[in-house]
């Protein structure tokens, strides 16, 4: 016997298939009801089915009394057709339904202009100082925002006690779930894109000219120049006879691309505990100067941390920060427009 075929009751009475045909009009009235297709189908498979209670009664039909056999066959077979039909036409009437809905729409009415949408103005800012250092044949990598205290402090000669630490307030994070919390080291929203430098240096060896755009992380106050958000761009080049004259050159280079020939450009002494000297870069505006970076040599302890000879090799690097210079290029007085999601603002870029 086919395992899959309906067992059929030696129950089965000569009353039992008129009952099953005659169910077939309240199931008509739940077909009118149906607007889904699906829930339309969901209706034939019980309805009309293979183990339908009417396909049950027809497979059913050789064992009844011959003379009540005709009468039976009749009626089930009369309502099969009708619940067929019924089927077949309120798929009709709701796919006609669905063109009607469609047609009402005119997917090539010309004329009206769609909202288009644009880059954010620090992306585009952010691609143009890539852009600019990539034409100086610094290549791009990427690092992550949640970082380990030691690549964005330790690493860097900022350890745990020192001052350099309050200028850089910082979002900590808890151990992931299940960690250890004495043993986990410890986690952060990274302060600053430095940290790609060390991770950069640990896995390559000089020459290194490299650019790593990004955003990071700081708990502070904002004000018309600060955000606690920042995007910044990390430069950084490892070579054999690099100076301070190679960081000035590139730095101006990059400023002249930015920002044009006429722009004022300041460089001033600045303490990082990672760079030895120090620099910090500030552009002219009409409201004054704005500091966009900081820049200095590579500290040689750090390079010889990396496995570089420091009698060998120099380096310079800078970390930039986008939203200034954005600000600088677009003539915007508060760095807070950038983020507070202004349609009237964006669109102007
Ligand atoms: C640093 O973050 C260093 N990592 C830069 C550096 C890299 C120095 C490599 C030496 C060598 P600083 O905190 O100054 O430094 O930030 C660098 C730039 O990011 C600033 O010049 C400024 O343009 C921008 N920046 C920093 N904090 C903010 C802030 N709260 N809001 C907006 N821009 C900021």
């Amino acid at each position: 016997m086919d395992p899959l075929e309906p067992v059929v009751t030696p129950s089965q009475t000569p009353a039992e298939p008129l009952r099953v045909a005659a169910e077939s009009s309240s199931a008509l009235e739940e077909l009118a009801t149906l607007d889904r297709e699906p829930d339309v189908e969901a209706w034939r498979v019980r309805w009309l089915g293979r183990r339908s209670q009417l396909a049950l009664a027809l497979r059913g039909l050789g064992r009844l009394p011959a003379s009540e056999r005709a009468a039976a066959g009749r009626a089930l077979n009369q309502a099969k057709k009708e619940l067929t039909e019924g089927c077949r036409n309120r798929l009709a009437e709701l796919r006609e339904q669905a063109t009607r809905r469609l047609g009402a729409l005119d997917v090539s009415l010309p004329g009206r202009p769609l909202p288009r949408g644009g880059l954010h103005p620090i992306t585009l800012t952010e691609r143009a100082v890539v852009a600019a250092f990539a034409a100086m044949g610094f290549h791009v990598i990427e690092g992550p925002e949640v970082e380990l205290d030691y690549y964005n402090f330790e690493a860097l000669r900022i350890p745990a006690d020192h001052p350099a630490r309050d200028a850089m307030d910082t979002f900590w994070l808890a151990p992931p779930e299940g960690a250890d919390a004495r043993r986990s080291r410890p986690l952060l929203l990274r302060t600053h894109t430095s940290p790609n430098q060390i991770r950069f240096m640990e896995a390559n060896d000089p020459p290194i000219r490299l650019i790593a755009p990004g955003r990071t992380y700081r708990n502070e106050a904002t004000d018309a120049t600060h955000e606690w958000m920042i995007t910044q761009t990390e430069v950084l080049a490892v070579d054999r006879g690099l100076t301070l004259a190679h960081l000035k050159g590139t730095l101006y280079e990059f400023a002249r691309r930015l920002f044009g020939e006429d722009r004022e450009i300041r460089f001033r002494c600045d303490y990082f505990p990672f760079v030895e000297p120090g620099v910090e870069v500030s552009v002219s505006s009409p409201g004054g100067w704005i500091e966009i970076l900081g820049a200095g040599m590579v500290h040689p302890e750090i390079l010889a941390r990396m496995g570089y000879d420091p009698e060998a090799y120099t380096g310079f690097a800078a970390g930039l920060g986008v939203e200034r210079i954005a600000m600088l290029r677009h003539g915007i007085r508060d760095i807070r427009r950038f983020y507070e999601n202004d349609l009237r603002f964006l669109r102007q870029f």
